[in-house]
């Protein structure tokens, strides 16, 4: 919550809200009994239309004013949010040489000192175009890579410093989590690799780039990616590193489309069945 204007690492941060939010954002939801939303498109019981900056001010007056009437005292509730973060905080596994994705996500926060403008979305090119000093990384699955791959000659021809940084597991991954948890692992189309040779990376990513005349590699590896996201930042202008993830990662914290805070799904991962 606040994402881009609030520091996430800070105590108070709870980082997302919602579907594959953190629990404990959920939680404060969940619990609270009046919620703000600035810049929201929920259907609120109340709604408001102002600046932001106004608003927050004219609640601020309020409060000022009423200060000394009212009960300011939040340590029980933020120790109880404290609690919350420690008991389920955001967490992944690793298995053997594999990539967990999230581990490649923390490489380039680390390498880039936090200061990275990551996107996994469409405007990517437009935040190079506004940022050209900064470093900026789409972090894309292969599903949303295909279906985007004609912006490699947008890149090249306007000679964007854009990093991509391909997660790639073969597979419509948000989809085939949906259809381990709750089709009993009943996949259909959702695979992308070539189902007569499965142990080879399909599309060969990289050749794409290549017709854009883009410098790319692939990374297999865990011990690799660190070298390998390196060399990317290293490398003026363009730059597509596809690095192989494993299909069973599936993303979590989850509250099942429909579900309450109670229905929060915590743990598991394609290699179990549901
Ligand atoms: C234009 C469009 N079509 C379909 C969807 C629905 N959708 C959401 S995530 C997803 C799968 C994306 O697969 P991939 O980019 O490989 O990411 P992964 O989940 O595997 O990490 C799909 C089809 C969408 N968001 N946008
Ligand atoms: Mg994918």
């Amino acid at each position: 919550m606040g994402l881009g204007s609030y520091p996430c690492s800070d105590e108070l941060s709870l980082q997302m809200l919602g579907m594959h939010g953190t629990v404990y954002a959920n939680f404060v939801v969940d619990r609270s009994d009046l919620l703000f939303a600035f810049g929201k498109n929920k259907q609120p019981h109340v709604s408001v239309c102002t600046d932001v900056k106004l608003a927050l001010r004219g609640l601020n007056e309020i409060l000022e004013a009423k200060r000394d009437n009212l009960n300011l005292e939040f340590s029980a509730w933020r120790e109880e949010l404290k609690e919350q973060k420690n008991e389920v905080p955001l967490s992944y596994q690793a298995f053997g040489d594999a990539i967990p994705p999230q581990f490649a996500i923390q490489v380039i926060d680390e390498l880039t000192n936090g200061n990275a403008i990551t996107m996994a979305d469409l405007w990517w090119i437009g935040a190079s175009v506004a940022r050209p000093d900064a470093v900026v990384v789409d972090i894309d699955g292969d599903g949303s890579f295909i279906m985007n791959v004609q912006e490699l000659a947008t890149m090249r021809v306007e000679n964007l410093p854009l990093k991509i940084m391909l997660l790639n597991n073969q597979h419509l991954g948000m989809v085939v989590q949906w259809e381990d948890r709750f089709n009993k692992s009943n996949w259909a189309h959702a695979y992308f690799g070539n189902c007569s040779n499965e142990s080879q990376i399909f599309p060969n990513m990289l050749k794409f780039a290549e017709a854009c005349e883009i410098p790319a590699a692939h990374v297999m590896k865990k011990g690799d990616l660190g070298a390998a996201i390196q060399k990317m930042l290293d490398t003026p202008g363009p730059y597509l590193l596809d690095v192989a993830v494993p299909h069973q990662e599936h993303v979590l914290p989850m509250i099942p489309s429909g579900g309450a805070f109670k229905d929060v799904i915590t743990e598991g991962d394609g290699r179990s069945m549901y």
